[in-house]
């Protein structure tokens, strides 16, 4: 490809509205433009790399035994009520009518229609396992679209579904999938960890989400600095074992707090600790109010809470609730003489409190010297806090420590959620109808693109690895005007290309500083520098990542690069 006719507009500055390298980069390297907000076109150079990215997913999938195939974008919404995630998504799921008025999705995922193709032609076990993915773009309508493709409306995505006759057969198809995603990202050069995540609004039990290190990523795991557990920090459990301390229990008092409605307010005011504080929140736990105790230095986590007590839907409570249930407002609210039927759930930690502090239900009033089990009842102990940076790792091995993520593939066993929504049976054995054992894996292309970049760049611009760059090598004609410059890049440009590489030839009429620059944004791996010495048929090669220049004659470059 010539530079002098490729369409690929790189820019100087930095533009504004993009916070984040890779959508910088991606701008100014003339890969993509956005249309709308999180809506972008890739230009020729942008989905060269996409398709890089796409060829290596495409290559592990094949390798796994996954068949590829291809899906409508527009889903009939009949198929979305019967799943009954036509009302649970809100506006998130972009709908549009057809000239009859009819109602459709447009595609945010496929389980709805994958599962639906596959009750109405798979009939026999003998016709299971089977595994089918495709590449295709998804709508998503992100309330706050940002960091350029990393969190857009449209993207692409490569969405791979499972179809088991049993459980076993899921977790064979699950590991299978597992291994093909740690190859994936692996051959991208990203350094990634696959962690233990929950499964949402999906289902199922067991899931991983693939994460990219990254310190602007949106998500936090919780990694052992002593093994290999990695988990997102929704769920990562904390099994913690406290000891009490044995300081003399003193009879529960209540203290007058004023205006200190807050842990730090309270621990201020009495001159104590958070760890000594007992903080109680109010949740509406699938319409059942429920009061949730943590210890003051802990955080509760809403999703643990769901899962610890096997709810589907958890919000706390609002002010007028806690007000009704408990006479007081939140920042004074506690577990003592409250009404029976009010279940009290309390993190592990709080059973080791003693001569804690906790809300009296009374505005600007606390106990102090409350100890749990003397001076309240607690329902059940669980695991209801956010694991912290410092907790022992729940292996037994090492310390807890944080690290920001950026998603970029979710691998989910999904169980018989969808086949017994949508009647996706097929005949066992015995003849008889049992539902299909599902399993969906996805990864994020269009984003994992901008992941590479996030990960492989200097200041001078991307420093793509050479598996996915765009372009194998990159020619210059440092002075186009210079006749044996612009003839002998002409020559190597040919001769690279008639050996199968994809080159990148430079022969605009543009100052060296210009060809410098937009070589160095752009960021293919070698460069071939023609330049003064091209009389001589010497040429420099470049490494774009070590910045190391070799003087060579031509025919000694492309002998190198060509393998010959
Ligand atoms: C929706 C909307 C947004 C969504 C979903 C549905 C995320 C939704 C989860 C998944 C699960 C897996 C197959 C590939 C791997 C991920 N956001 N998810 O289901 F209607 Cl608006 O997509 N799907």
């Amino acid at each position: 490809m010539k530079q002098s006719t490729f369409f690929v507009p790189t820019l100087r500055d930095t533009p504004s509205g993009a916070d984040i390298i890779s959508h910088q980069l991606m701008l100014r390297a003339g890969m993509m433009r956005q249309n709308a907000a999180g809506v972008y076109s890739f230009l020729p150079l942008g989905w060269k790399a996409l398709r890089k990215v796409e060829q290596i997913v495409r290559e592990e999938m094949d390798k796994a035994g996954a068949q590829e195939m291809f899906m409508p974008s527009i889903q009939p919404a009949e198929l979305w009520k019967e799943s009954g995630r036509w009302e649970a998504y809100g506006e998130e799921l972009m709908r549009l009518k057809d000239r009859h008025g009819r109602e459709f999705a447009l595609g945010p995922t496929h389980e709805e229609v994958i599962t639906s193709l596959v009750r109405d032609e798979v009939r026999s076990y003998k016709e299971l396992p089977k595994m089918m993915y495709q590449i295709q773009t998804k709508f998503r309508d992100e309330r706050r679209p940002r960091f350029g493709v990393l969190r857009g409306r449209e993207f692409l995505m490569k969405d791979c579904y499972s179809f088991d006759r049993d459980f076993e057969g899921l977790d064979q198809s699950y590991m299978t999938m597992y291994e093909a995603y740690n190859n994936v990202f692996q051959r991208l050069h990203l350094n990634f960890r696959a962690v233990k995540a929950d499964s949402g609004a999906m289902g199922g039990k067991d899931t991983h989400e693939f994460m990219v290190l990254s310190d602007i990523g949106e998500d936090t795991i919780a990694y052992s600095d002593g093994s290999d557990f990695a988990a997102n920090i929704e769920i990562a459990p904390v099994n913690t074992v406290y000891s009490q301390s044995g300081e003399a229990r003193e009879e529960m008092a209540k203290v007058h707090t004023p205006a200190a409605g807050s842990i730090d307010e309270v621990t201020a005011f009495l001159q104590t600790e958070a760890s000594r504080c007992i903080k109680s929140m109010l949740f509406d736990v699938d319409g059942t109010l429920t009061l949730i105790l943590v210890r003051g230095d802990h955080d509760v986590n809403e999703i643990k809470v769901k899962h610890e007590l096997h709810a589907e839907h958890v919000e706390l409570a609002s002010e007028e609730q806690t007000k009704a249930a408990l006479g007081t407002p939140p920042g004074f609210a506690g577990p003592v003489s409250i009404s029976s039927d009010l279940p009290v759930h309390a993190d592990h930690a709080v059973e080791a409190v003693v001569n804690g502090i906790c809300g009296a239900n009374e505005q600007d009033y606390h106990f102090q010297h409350v100890q749990p089990g003397r001076d309240f009842t607690v329902t059940a102990y669980g695991d209801f806090r956010t694991i912290q940076e410092g907790d022992p790792s729940p292996d037994g091995k090492g310390t807890i420590r944080f690290k920001e993520g950026i998603e970029v593939g979710h691998v989910f066993k999904l169980g018989t959620k969808y086949s017994e929504a949508l009647g996706a049976t097929y005949l066992n054995e015995q003849g008889r109808a049992a539902p299909i054992v599902m399993g969906s894996y996805g990864i994020g292309v269009s984003r994992t693109l901008a992941a590479v970049i996030e990960q492989h760049h200097d200041e001078n611009g991307i420093v793509w690895p050479e598996d996915i760059a765009p372009f194998d090598v990159h020619v210059i004609a440092i002075n186009a005007k210079q006749e044996e410059q612009l003839k002998l890049g002409e020559d190597i440009y040919e001769q690279l290309r008639r050996a199968g590489l994809d080159v990148l030839f430079d022969d605009r009429p543009e100052r060296a500083g210009v060809k410098f620059k937009d070589a160095d944004l752009i960021g293919i791996p070698v460069r071939i520098q023609v330049g003064k010495r091209a009389a001589e048929g010497i040429v420099e090669v470049k490494n774009r990542r070590t910045g190391e220049v070799r003087e060579l004659s031509a025919s000694e470059a492309v002998a190198e690069l060509t393998g010959k």
